[in-house]
This record gives C-alpha cells, structure tokens and sequence, in this order.
C-alpha cells in the first residue's frame, strides 16, 4: 500500500477535489490518494508573490504528512512551488507537475509547447524549462489569458479555448506534445488530447505515476547534501511554527 499526498498549493478546495479525481483516476488500486490544500495560502496562484506566500502552507502539508507516514508527494501546480524545500522535509520522494510533465514530453517527442493561465506566468514556465535543462526542448510558452479560479466556470468556455490554442500552438513551433500549464486544466486533459489528436500532457497524472514509481522502487530524495534536513534554527513572527527543531 502506496500513499501520496497529492497538495494543491492553493486554497481552492473545488480545484484540490478536481486534483484528486485526476490523480485517483490513474493511480494504482494499491496507491491511496490523499489530496488537500493548505490552510493558509493564495486562492490561485498565478504571480511571483501568489507563488512566495504559498510556500509556508505546502511546507506545513509536507510536515504533517511525514507524522501521518505518507510516502511520496505531488506538488500540484505549475510553478513547482517550494518544490527543493519540500525535498529536504520529506523522507519519500517528491515531484512538481511541472517538471513531471516537462520529463514526460520529452519522452514522447522531441519538442513541446506550454499552455499556460495568464501571460504574466509565462516568463516563470520558460525559468523552469531552463532550471530543468530542457529549454532546447520546450519551443513555446502560450498564455490563454484565462485566470486559475476561471478555468472550471463552463462561462470562460475554457475547455475550448484551451484545445484551440494547444492546436495552434503546436502548430505555430511545430511541437510534439503540449503541457498544460496549470493544475486546473488537468479535469479537461484527455479531452482536449482527443480533440487536438497528439499528446497533451497534464503533471498531475504523470507526477503521480512518476511518486508511486519511485517509491516501488525505493527511491528517495538523496540526504547526502543539499537536500540534506534544514539546520536546527529558530524561525520568528509568524514563521515560529515552522522553527527547526
Ligand atoms: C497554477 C497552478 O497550477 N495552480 C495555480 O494556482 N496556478 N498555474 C498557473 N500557470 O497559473
């Protein structure tokens, strides 16, 4: 018996309940599923200071899962918030939706476009292709300038704005794949892989697969340096529960 913690970094509990479906939908029956949001953190998360002040409630989530024994996490938005952080609280093995996917389309072809929310996210998407070391392969950023906490109201018609651009965009840099650039499309994923008739690839699924793979494989995060536990050191104000003891 495998349990992830799948943690949607925002406090939006109808997008974490969406995450979770996704995320149960192709895990193994022997993987359980716990999928949450923090209690403290940005409704959406979709800037540099939404993606800051994140960090402390998925740091928190990580916490509280290593007393409650989990064995792997997924962090379940693009930007891969506090993902080294979250690597050096963790015992089991921890994964970002964005470099999830960003591996994933590199094995299923030789380029890939990004679909992102708001075009204000595009310049972060391309800082992780580079992070990740797969700016050759990542040929574009889109934006399809449709807000997180929009992306599931059927007004925004998102579903279709969506399938269009991971149309054109493939079309317009002559990619392989698309990665959706937010946790929020990950509901409309396969749908919009039918409709577009290539691969289009939601990190939430494949995060998920990539967590139960490593720990049936008994890897972990390395100890043996930078992800190393944080120093014993005293954190003040209103960090002081996050104090390392
Ligand atoms: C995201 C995401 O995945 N979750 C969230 O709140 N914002 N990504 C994005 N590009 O806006």
């Amino acid at each position: 018996m495998t349990h992830i913690k799948v943690i949607n970094p925002n406090t939006a509990r109808a997008m974490t309940e969406a995450i979770g479906l996704c995320a149960r939908a192709v895990a193994a029956p022997s993987t359980t599923i716990t999928a949450v949001s923090p209690s403290m953190g940005p409704a959406s998360i979709e800037s540099h200071y939404d993606e800051a002040l994140a960090v402390p409630g998925l740091l928190a989530e990580i916490a509280a899962g290593e007393h409650a024994g989990v064995d792997g996490y997924v962090i379940a938005c693009f930007g891969d918030p506090g993902l080294p952080a979250a690597r050096e609280l963790a015992s089991g093995p921890v994964v970002g939706i964005a470099e999830a996917a960003m591996h994933a389309a590199t094995l299923v072809g030789r380029g890939f476009s990004v679909v992102t929310t708001l075009s204000r996210t595009v310049g972060r998407a391309w800082d992780l292709a580079h992070q990740y070391g797969f700016a050759n392969a990542c040929r574009g950023v889109h934006a399809c300038d449709i807000p997180v906490l929009e992306l599931d109201d059927p007004a925004s018609d998102a579903r279709r704005v969506v399938t269009e651009l991971c149309a054109a965009a493939a079309e317009a840099d002559g990619s392989d794949s698309i990665v959706l650039g937010c946790a929020g499309m990950a509901a409309f994923c396969a749908e919009v892989s039918r409709e577009v008739g290539f691969p289009v690839i939601d990190g939430v699924a494949v995060a998920t697969k990539l967590v139960e793979a490593l720990v049936s494989l008994g890897l972990r995060t390395s100890t043996r340096g930078e992800y190393a536990p944080p120093r014993p050191k005293e954190y003040a104000g209103l960090l002081r529960e996050f104090t390392v003891e």
